[in-house]
């Protein structure tokens, strides 16, 4: 889960071990410019925090969509557990039934329980994860603009047009294709397993836009004798996260198509 507080132009996370070592070795990666300034950690009331640039920080009006980036948002280790030594989580077999009723198995439903993996690739079989290799998490429209008040064609065409996006798809693609290429030449990226990690993408209906990786909880350094590719199909025990499938869906969805 996500708990975080904003304050004076940073984010405070619940902090983790995991991400706080990828943010650092992020920090010295070519992929730096596309992840929030880390400002290392933080005890408050007893409880310790990530600290972060806050990505929303002087943006009046933002949109906001985080997509989850990856063909599955559990690790493999979560899979061995259900194997081995199943844990059954009510809560997450509550949160299946009430998107489908139907979904648990007739075992599942007298046990009131799914193991967390059960729970994760159902969520990934039954969104766009495991077939494009992303989803779309949310989107957030913040809009405190004064709608009675726009009285010029000026201003009602930037309302339109603001609505309709129409242009940002083409800065949203040249985003794509520079985190692309920052991608190739990242080292981080080739000895990472990056699991359950978002792409943010940012605007504020003007010509600014911004694309930022975000959350790496569950991204762990690949086994040394694994060489990931990040765009080939997943298999139990190739730890293949298929981040660069999304990608490449992501950028022919927005309609350019530019990523290679
Ligand atoms: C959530 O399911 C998300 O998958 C969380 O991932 C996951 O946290 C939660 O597992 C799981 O319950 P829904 O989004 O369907 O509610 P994220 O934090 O990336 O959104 P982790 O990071 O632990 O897999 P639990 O075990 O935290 O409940
Ligand atoms: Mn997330």
């Amino acid at each position: 889960g996500n708990f975080q507080l904003s304050e004076g132009g940073e984010v405070l996370k619940r902090f983790s071990e995991v991400e706080a070592v990828c943010l650092q070795a992020l920090m010295a990666d070519p992929l730096r410019p596309f992840v929030p300034q880390y400002h290392g950690s933080v005890t408050k009331g007893g409880e310790s925090y990530i600290r972060l640039k806050d990505l929303l920080s002087g943006l009046k009006n933002p949109v906001i969509m985080d997509c989850k980036m990856g063909v599955r948002t559990y690790q493999e280790e979560e899979l061995t557990k259900a194997h081995t030594k199943p844990t059954l989580r009510t809560d997450m077999y509550q949160k299946m039934v009430k998107v489908d009723p139907t979904a648990p198995t007739v075992e599942e439903h007298k046990q009131r329980g799914v193991t967390k993996w059960r729970y994760l690739q159902w969520r990934d079989n039954t969104s766009s994860t495991a077939t494009l290799g992303f989803r779309i998490e949310c989107i957030m429209v913040r809009d405190t603009r004064d709608f009675k008040k726009m009285l010029t064609p000026a201003q009602v065409t930037e309302a339109l047009l603001s609505f309709t996006k129409s242009q940002l798809h083409i800065l949203v693609s040249h985003l794509l294709q520079a985190l692309d290429e920052a991608l190739k030449e990242s080292p981080f990226f080739k000895a990472h397993e990056v699991i359950g990690s978002s792409l943010l993408f940012v605007h504020d209906r003007t010509s600014q836009a911004s694309i930022w990786m975000i959350d790496f909880g569950k991204t762990t350094p690949s086994p040394s004798s694994v060489q990931l590719r990040h765009d080939v199909p997943w298999a139990e025990g190739n730890r293949e996260d298929g981040y660069l499938i999304g990608l490449l869906s992501g950028g022919s969805v927005c309609g350019q198509g530019t990523i290679n």
